[in-house]
């Protein structure tokens, strides 16, 4: 196993590197200190080729505004606050509405600061370390918040997401990795055809700004059921109104258990994905507004070209629903991981 790093270029002003972690089964992952983002997961398909199957950009520069959160490590809250208000005890917040109405994945300071990298290896694994220090009222937020990010790749070819914070305020703090994934590998093929399997049997009502409204509804006979492995596609154009505000699934699903499962299969080429966290939720998004920069491999981004498995607390909804569970006070220590594991369909 091995970790390389490579200086990218200075992109207005700040210097990217991208640091390479390869197991013995030549699996790579490509971390840039830019936001912690996820470049790339190459990874064999039935016949032994080695593809990526996230989004990434062809121009690093693109990286520098990531309209579409790329690979990022999003905070320092995931989703959206209904229309970017936070009362936290006698304190009222409010954030910048980049979202229609309503703040959407804590705006952009985050995820574009550089972090600082520390590279480990051991027996059986390797890792990088990325620190940030978010300042008291960035964005808004209170709190000196620091984090800690753990991407570790071990010979099982298991990937390890793990985030630890600690503020010094009462804040709100929920953190997740945008990667947008595709099995086909390189972006064949959208990913209509890949199976999706979410041990959740609830997801969270959407309104037409695509926040939270208070509500949970039951995934059993709806398109939003994922209970058994079923393919992307199949209901995706269903005549259900939670799909038509979002152009397709945009939704946090609600696990079931304490240890939250999702897996996906693309059967043509034999690549499978399975995860597990922590975390209560998942978000899924389909990519419903693709944006226009080119991806890797000079391939134009379009509808349905990848899904992010965006595993998180809840979202904040109307009146304040859902705060709770993303709150962290002084003497507290966010932890939260999401475990990766890639592997071929038997
Ligand atoms: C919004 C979010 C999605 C995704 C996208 C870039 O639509 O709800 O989850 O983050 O933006």
């Amino acid at each position: 196993m091995i970790i390389n790093n490579e200086k990218i270029g200075v992109f207005e002003g700040k210097e990217l590197v991208e640091y390479t972690m390869k197991n013995d089964n030549g699996i790579e992952v490509s971390i840039l200190n830019l936001g912690g983002i996820i470049t790339k997961i190459l990874v064999a398909d039935k016949n032994g080729k080695f593809e990526n199957i996230v989004l990434a950009y062809e121009d690093y520069g693109k990286y520098l505004t990531n309209e579409s959160y790329y690979g990022a490590v999003i905070g320092r809250f995931a989703g959206r606050i209904y229309r970017g208000k936070l009362n936290l005890g006698n304190e009222s917040y409010e954030f910048k509405l980049n979202n229609g109405l309503n703040h959407l994945h804590g705006a952009d300071e985050f995820n574009n600061a550089i972090w600082s990298v520390n590279s480990f290896v051991e027996e059986n694994r390797i890792g990088i370390v990325l620190e940030y220090t978010s300042k008291d009222g960035e964005e808004g937020y209170p709190g000196e918040v620091k984090i800690k990010v753990t991407y570790a790749l071990n010979n099982d070819n298991e990937l390890d997401f793990i985030v630890n914070g600690t503020t010094d305020k009462t804040t709100v703090l929920n953190i997740t990795n945008h990667s947008y994934f595709n099995l086909s590998g390189d972006y064949k093929r959208d990913i209509l055809n890949q199976k999706l399997q979410i041990a959740a049997k609830e997801f969270s009502e959407i309104d037409d700004g695509v926040s939270g409204t208070g509500m949970l509804i039951q995934t059993q006979n709806t398109p939003f059921d994922f209970y058994e492995e079923k393919s992307i596609g199949k209901d995706i154009n269903e005549d259900y109104e939670q799909l038509k505000l979002a152009n397709g699934y945009d939704h946090p699903f609600v696990f079931e258990d304490k240890i939250g499962k999702v897996s996906l299969k693309d059967e043509e080429s034999g690549r499978m994905l399975e995860l597990t966290t922590n975390n209560p939720m998942v978000v899924i998004y389909t990519m419903n507004y693709p944006t226009e920069a080119t991806l890797y491999k000079g391939i134009k981004p379009i509808k349905h070209l990848g899904i992010c498995l965006e595993t998180q607390n809840s979202p904040i909804g109307k009146d304040q629903w859902c705060k709770e569970s993303s709150i962290l006070n002084p003497n507290e220590e966010y932890y939260k991981y999401t475990k990766y594991k890639f592997s071929i369909i038997k």
